[in-house]
Order: structure tokens, then C-alpha cells, then sequence
């Protein structure tokens, strides 16, 4: 049984969505477990849609510099554990007000860098290691790395107890209704993408084939996504459209949702296209067919970090050769069509991945036990 803790999240947002999504949901599920948490943010903007009701026992503090530290009262609320995202380097005079604290009563917060989510076998031999702090306030304390992933031998993956239970009540038809998007038996498809070159053939191939022998709605979340998919049609709609003759493909452009109601997208729709990070994990466990848009790098290391995640999914060919089409940088690219022996497959694929990513601990269950083992 784990003591309430107190927590602190130090988090930068590099852009778009993922870092304040990740730790915003990663305070949510603590803070639902009895924690408290301080959640430190440079950039609070995005929650105001995404999570607009806030949540009992997480307080969000503007990352100043510098810091405000008497917004966090550390005299009466040290801190137990201290979490810095994605390598964001805790702010040095939050880390110099544990020194003090830890001289006055002997208490050192656990210090956790919480890594990328990637399948790369690298993540296991690094996942739990500690690094030495050299020198400042924090001389000889250790920070441990903390890695997601999809293996017992990895950090896992955040998933919140009570998720598979508000699946099972989910109510796809009466969802819809309640956004306004007609049910007539087509086909949905939820996009949440950056600018894929292979976004205009993607458009093309279901505004004529449908999808599955079924028309096509697809759902384009707020953003880049809706940005590229209006780009698309003003670059090229008079090239397709008029010749065609087809009328496969209808899209509603979304609002921008709360995490909830992007999981009800997400569980709403026969196939998700997803991007990034928290997009991800969360269309894993809706075990629906998914493709994801990895977040590019400069280095195209994203390259081996999509094939890693696709040997982790036992993807078959089609939803290999999907990806690899999906994720090409440059434009002018095709994607393979789907057909409808592809989709049972994808079915099949990601329904099997959720079961065995389901038997493993989350994330969370993960970090409280190693918190446990290292204070
Ligand atoms: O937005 P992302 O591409 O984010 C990230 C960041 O770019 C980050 O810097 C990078 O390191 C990381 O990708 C790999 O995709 P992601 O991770 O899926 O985050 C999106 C979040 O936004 C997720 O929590 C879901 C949420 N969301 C909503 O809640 N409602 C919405 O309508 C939409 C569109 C997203």
C-alpha cells in the first residue's frame, strides 16, 4: 500500500499536444489514486480545452523563471517525488529548495526523468537506471530513468484504472448523436495527423473506394490535421473531384476535445489515424485498427523507432507497408489501398495487441512500485 505522496511534474511544451498531454494525464491518474500533485508548466494553454474541469488533488503552477516557489509551500508539502518529462531539466532553484529541505529533515525527494515512449530495445537495458548528480545543492543524489514501453521490463504504459470499464458502457451510436454526426452505416475513420504526403492519395483512394465497400465519414481533429486535410482540397479538389464522379468520402471537421471525448472518438470509429505519443497509447487500448504518424526527427531516427513499434504489434505486411507509405517524408506519395481483408487483419493485429498490453502493469502501478522501492 503506497502513502499518499506529494508530487512534483515539471513540464516544457515543445509543441503541439503530447507534452502536456502525457503529463496532465499523468497527474490525473495520481492524483485518482490518492496522490497530490503539482503540476509545474510553462505552457498551460492546451489544458483549457483538453482537460477544462481540472482535477481534484492536481495543481497547476505556471513554470516562471524564476520560479514562484511560494506557490508550491514546500515547508508543509515537501516533495516525495519529483518528475521531469521528456528531459525538461528541472528547474535549479526547485531542486535547491529539496537540498534545504533535505538538510532540515533528512528527506530527498525521488528524482525521475520520464523518457519517450518507443519499442526500441534500448528502452529495457535503460529503463530504471540511475544517474549520479555531480555537483549543485543535489551533489551525489541520483536520478532514475524512467522509460514507457510495451514490455514488463519497461516503465509501461499509462492507462488509468478505470478505463477498460468505461469502454464497455461506451455508447457509439448515442456519442455520435450527441455530436451532431449522422449514423448511416458508413464507415468512420478518425484523423489526427502532421502533414503526411500521403494525406491527398489517402483522400482520394476513400472518396472512391470507400472504405470496406462502405462509404466513408472521416472525423479530422482540430489543428494540423484539419489544416492539411483544407489544404488538400484547395490544392487539388477541381483535379479529383469533378473527374471522379465518386462521392465515397464525407468529413467533418471537429472541435478541439477534451482527453475523454478523444477517447470516444477514438472508440466511435473503425479505423484511428494517430500521431505522436498519447494519441498512440490511447488508440491501443481502443483495439481498433490504428496508423500512426510518428513525430519526425531531423536525424530520421523516427524510422527505426516506427519499425520497432511495428514488430512490437506483429503488424502484417499491409499495415507495414501502410505505415511505411504513411510515414515517407516529401508529397506525391500513395497509400497502398486498404482493403477489406486488410482491415479484418488490422482488426485482428491491434485487438490481440490491447490483450497482451491489457496483462501488463500501467505506468503508473509501475512508477508507484519503483517510488516505493527507492525512497
Ligand atoms: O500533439 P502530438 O503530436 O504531441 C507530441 C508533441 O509533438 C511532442 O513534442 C512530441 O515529443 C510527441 O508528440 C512525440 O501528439 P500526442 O502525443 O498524441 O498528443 C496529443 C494530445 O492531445 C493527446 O493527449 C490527446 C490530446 N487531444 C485531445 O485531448 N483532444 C483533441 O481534440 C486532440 C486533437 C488531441
Amino acid at each position: 500500500m503506497n502513502h499518499r505522496l506529494q508530487w512534483d511534474i515539471f513540464c516544457k511544451v515543445i509543441d503541439n499536444y503530447g507534452d502536456i498531454g502525457v503529463c496532465w494525464r499523468l497527474a490525473a491518474d495520481l492524483a485518482a489514486r490518492g496522490h497530490r500533485v503539482r503540476l509545474w508548466v510553462d505552457d498551460a494553454c492546451a489544458l483549457q480545452w483538453m482537460a477544462p474541469g481540472g482535477c481534484r488533488n492536481v495543481q497547476v503552477i505556471p513554470w516562471k523563471q524564476p520560479l514562484e516557489l511560494r506557490a508550491a509551500n514546500l515547508a508543509s508539502q515537501p516533495s516525495d517525488v519529483l518528475v521531469e518529462a521528456f528531459g525538461c531539466d528541472v528547474a535549479p532553484e526547485f531542486i535547491a529548495a529539496c537540498a534545504v529541505q533535505h538538510s532540515a529533515n533528512g528527506l530527498k525527494p525521488v528524482w525521475i526523468n520520464l523518457e519517450y515512449l518507443s519499442a526500441e530495445a534500448y528502452v529495457e537495458r535503460c529503463h530504471a537506471l540511475p544517474s549520479r548528480i555531480q555537483r549543485g545543492p543535489a551533489a551525489d543524489w541520483d536520478k532514475w530513468f524512467f522509460y514507457p514501453g510495451f514490455t514488463a521490463a519497461t516503465g509501461g504504459l499509462l492507462r488509468e484504472p478505470g478505463l477498460a470499464d468505461r469502454q464497455s458502457r461506451f455508447d457509439a451510436p448515442a456519442w455520435l448523436a450527441e455530436q451532431g454526426i449522422t449514423f448511416n452505416g458508413e464507415k468512420r475513420v478518425s484523423l489526427f495527423c502532421y502533414e503526411p504526403g500521403a494525406l491527398p492519395g489517402l483522400l482520394r483512394q476513400l472518396d472512391q473506394y470507400g472504405l470496406d465497400g462502405k462509404p466513408v465519414r472521416l472525423l479530422v481533429a482540430a489543428g494540423r490535421a484539419s489544416h492539411a486535410v483544407k489544404a488538400v482540397f484547395n490544392d487539388e479538389i477541381g483535379l479529383w473531384r469533378n473527374t471522379s464522379g465518386h462521392k465515397q468520402l464525407s468529413i467533418s471537421y471537429l472541435p478541439l476535445l477534451t482527453q475523454n471525448e478523444f477517447d470516444h472518438l477514438l472508440w466511435a470509429c473503425d479505423l484511428n489515424f494517430v500521431r505522436g505519443e498519447d494519441s498512440l497509447v490511447r488508440a491501443l487500448w481502443a483495439g481498433k485498427p490504428l496508423v500512426w504518424h510518428i513525430y519526425p526527427q531531423d536525424d530520421a531516427a523516427h524510422l527505426d523507432k516506427l519499425d520497432a513499434f511495428l514488430d512490437m504489434l506483429e503488424a502484417p505486411p499491409s499495415l507495414r507497408h501502410f505505415h511505411q507509405a504513411w510515414n515517407r517524408s516529401g508529397t506525391g506519395h500513395e497509400a497502398p489501398r486498404v482493403l477489406q481483408r486488410d482491415l479484418q487483419d488490422w482488426q485482428t493485429c491491434l485487438g490481440n495487441a490491447r490483450e497482451r498490453l491489457m496483462r501488463q502493469n500501467d505506468l503508473c502501478t509501475s512508477l508507484l512500485s519503483f517510488v516505493a522501492k527507492n525512497r
